[in-house]
């Protein structure tokens, strides 16, 4: 818990903190969620990969869009940002048909206005990736919008804006992670704007907590994919018949262990720096 900070707001895994007017904490802690309930157990460092990982994005995203960060704490885990004034959607963007995407494409041939081609299966590449905005639910359940929906909550110039934007960092993640093994199916921004109202890149970005990374060997379409990072907890709860509702289970130490390492290998792959190096000093991901 950090000093002189007030606590402002609770994610599922992750705490934020006002330390001024203009700057926020974001914590990031080791919980890990699974069908939505969060687990009793901790995956030690994932915390850690997640603020690293953002912190390298942002990074190397500056180009396309300005965004939060002004320094990362030597805890790892703890991202100092300007405040913002956030929008209120969801930016996601879908390289590959998964999750609600898949579900609304089944219903209706479409996803958030996009009509997409006939006969396409679950997990199918688009052709070109496609940008389809969500409300935040208060209750966590965020529901897809169409443009229109989208232009009444933002103003239809800043729905162009974020729609590009999106789509443009998407696309640069999306390659460099391809390139090393990980495919991002899909992603959720979260964007602010500064005092001159100028759009501003928040929240966390490109984790694998905000979006799907599926590891790129095993890709086949036509069937559901297995998740880079959370694939073992899924398995395990699946062997307890656990009817998915809170409470969550307890995870046993090889579960945790195997956790641990696909998050530290989804770091690794994508940065090219060695977690050790990032312990040492956070700021590694920076240069
Ligand atoms: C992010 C959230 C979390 C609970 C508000 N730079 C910013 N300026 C203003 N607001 C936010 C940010 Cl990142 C902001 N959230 C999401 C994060 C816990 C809620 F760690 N809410």
């Amino acid at each position: 818990m950090p000093e002189a900070a007030l606590h402002v707001g609770s994610g599922k895994v992750r705490e934020l903190y006002a330390l001024d007017e203009e700057r926020l904490l974001l914590v990031a802690s080791d919980r890990i969620s699974t069908f939505d309930v969060v687990l009793p157990t901790d995956i030690p460092d994932k915390g850690r990969v997640l603020t690293g990982l953002s912190g390298f994005w942002f990074a190397r995203t500056r180009e396309i869009c300005p965004n939060h960060l002004l320094n990362l704490r030597s805890d790892g885990r703890s991202t100092e940002c300007r405040r913002l004034q956030m929008l209120p959607i969801e930016c996601v963007v879908r390289g590959y048909l998964a999750g609600s995407g898949w579900k609304d494409y089944t219903a209706t041939g479409a996803v958030c206005g996009h009509a997409l081609p006939v006969g396409l299966t679950e997990s199918a590449e688009l052709s070109e990736p496609i940008f389809t905005p969500a409300t935040k639910a208060a209750s966590g359940h965020d529901e897809n919008i169409d443009r229109d929906q989208a232009a009444e909550l933002v103003g239809a110039d800043r729905l162009a804006e974020v729609e590009r934007v999106s789509i443009a960092l998407y696309r640069h993640a999306a390659e460099r992670a391809r390139r090393r093994g990980i495919l991002i199916a899909d992603t959720k921004f979260e964007f602010g704007l500064d005092e001159e109202r100028r759009l501003v890149l928040g929240d966390e970005a490109l984790t694998p907590d905000s979006s799907r990374f599926w590891p790129a060997d095993d890709y086949a379409a036509a069937r559901s994919q297995p998740s880079f990072d959370k694939q073992f907890v899924r398995d395990y709860c699946e062997t307890l018949g656990w009817g998915k509702t809170p409470p969550g289970p307890e995870l046993p130490d090889d579960v945790v262990a195997g956790t641990r390492a696909r998050y530290v290998e989804a770091f690794e792959r994508l940065t090219g720096i060695a977690f050790d190096d990032y312990l040492a000093d956070p700021e590694v991901v920076l240069r």
